[in-house]
């Protein structure tokens, strides 16, 4: 039969997992504390059902059975990370030797089955000493980490092409810094645009490091969640409201690192509010220099927005909802054991901007899945039968394919996630692989959509 959606050659195919996640073995072979253990530690219960990241899906272990998973599915790419906490314990000094060789195992085994490694460098993971120095608050810590960005292309550069700065830069802003779900759980927007700026300033000094190594075939971006904003109507205060809200949570991150620019109009309304970050001279042209040559756009739901009903109290502190309230759009399709909205016309409308406005950087769905709750109630004769994911996957490619045949520079698609895993405050909550877990036994189960996927990479289509 014909595919009716053929995707381009040598398109990726594979999935996002990043170290705290997936990788268990916290506090072996020297590795150093990073904020999650350490928060973890102090204040178990908030994260669901009390479940830390200390065993997770124990891929330290388990590494060499689960890329031969990969193979069998037909990956022919896999994002992981690279925990700094472990190589570096403390984040500066020396390398430690069995993170080396651990993170050496993984990329050969990879390589050895026709895998391309997609490495990331930061997934949230801050080690706990450089948080202590102040974390993206401090220039130090921005330093600190571009040296052990450098240590990473030294170590691996020669057998691995394509590089990551940053998972999602703005989520441990907004879970750090405003709304108190990470650690160090502070709430203030003046302190939260300085890790905003600082994480850009680190980003550029990555790039800058890597292009001096000039690795061969080698690429540097860097990897942001887009929420394209949509507008509750075309009133001028909705369509205000629903720009301003593109600026923030988009625009912030995507014009600097793709395009080495800030918003003229969100640096206006930070200086307005007296909100601007402390810079340095050099910095811009440092962004300037240094922009991503791949974006990976992870995509899991849209964000839709109204103007503000309620004045904000001019005596309160500066907040981002000053400017919007989120709005929840009537008949919205949503993702019934996640409670996020389901809008697969999202992936085109994010490449379709960033072919018009951005200059078509090449680019890959780096993240995008579905999340459930309780999933075992979907296994029958011993395996999840998951056609909700399966046509939550099926559904995105159709836009992205269509988004390719309209001349988007889009090179893959990569599913959160790989296998279940430890997610942050969510812990086991919610489950995204094309594998399900126990986390006791440590046995994986393919999945129905393993089947599935496994077809359609190897077809290149459906
Ligand atoms: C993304 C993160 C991933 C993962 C995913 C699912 O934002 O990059 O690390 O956690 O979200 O999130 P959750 O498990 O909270 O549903």
């Amino acid at each position: 039969m014909a595919l009716q959606y053929t995707f381009p050659e040598d398109f990726w195919w594979g999935s996002a997992t990043s170290a705290t996640q997936i990788e268990g073995a916290a506090s072996e072979d020297g590795k150093g504390l990073n904020i999650w253990d350490y928060w973890y530690s102090k204040e178990p219960n908030r994260f669901f059902n009390g479940v830390g990241p200390e065993t997770t899906s124990d891929f330290y272990h388990t590494y060499k059975e689960d890329i031969q998973r990969m193979k069998d599915i037909g990956h022919n790419s896999f994002r992981f990370s690279i925990s700094w906490a472990r190589l570096i314990p403390g984040g500066e000094g020396d390398v430690n030797e069995e993170a080396a060789a651990f993170y050496h195992r993984v990329i050969d085994e990879l390589l050895a089955q026709d895998i391309e490694p997609f490495a990331n460098l930061f997934h949230f993971d801050m080690p706990l000493e450089m948080q202590e120095k102040g974390g993206w608050e401090s220039r130090e810590v921005v330093d600190a980490y571009a040296v052990f960005a450098e240590k990473c292309f030294e170590l691996f550069g020669e057998k691995v092409q394509k590089w990551f700065t940053f998972n999602e830069p703005i989520v441990p802003v907004e879970g750090g810094y405003l709304y108190d779900f990470h650690y160090p759980n502070v709430v203030d927007f003046k302190r939260a645009v300085q890790v905003a700026y600082h994480t850009i300033i680190a980003h550029a000094k990555a790039v800058e490091v890597f292009k001096k190594r000039s690795i061969p075939n080698g690429k540097i971006g860097t990897i942001l969640n887009l929420t394209p904003s949509y507008p509750r109507s075309q009133n001028p205060a909705d369509l205000r409201a629903s720009r301003i809200a593109d600026l923030f949570f988009n625009r912030s991150f995507l014009d600097p690192m793709v395009k080495g620019e800030f918003p003229e109009e969100l640096t206006a309304i930070l200086r307005e509010h007296g909100q601007l970050p402390e810079m340095l001279e050099g910095d811009k042209e440092l962004v300037k220099r240094n922009t991503a040559e791949l974006l990976g756009v992870n995509y899991y739901q849209p964000r839709r927005v109204k103007a503000k009903e309620h004045l904000p109290n001019p005596y309160g502190p500066f907040m981002l909802d000053w400017y919007f309230d989120l709005y929840e759009m009537p008949g919205r399709k949503m993702n019934p054991y996640r409670g996020w909205e389901i809008y697969e016309k999202g992936v085109y409308d994010i490449m379709i901007n960033l072919r018009d406005n951005y200059g078509n950087i090449e680019s890959f769905i780096s993240e995008n899945g579905m999340g459930v709750q309780d999933e075992e109630r979907f296994m029958e004769n011993g395996q999840i039968q998951d056609d909700y994911r399966i046509d939550f996957i099926r559904e995105h490619l159709k836009w992205l394919h269509r988004a390719i045949q309209e001349g988007c520079n889009a090179k893959g698609y990569h599913l959160w996630s790989f296998m279940d895993n430890w997610s942050w405050m969510n812990a086991y909550k919610n489950r995204y692989g094309f594998f399900s877990v126990n986390i006791e036994t440590q046995e994986r189960t393919p999945k129905k959509s393993a089947g599935w996927i496994t077809e359609v990479s190897k077809n290149n289509g459906f």
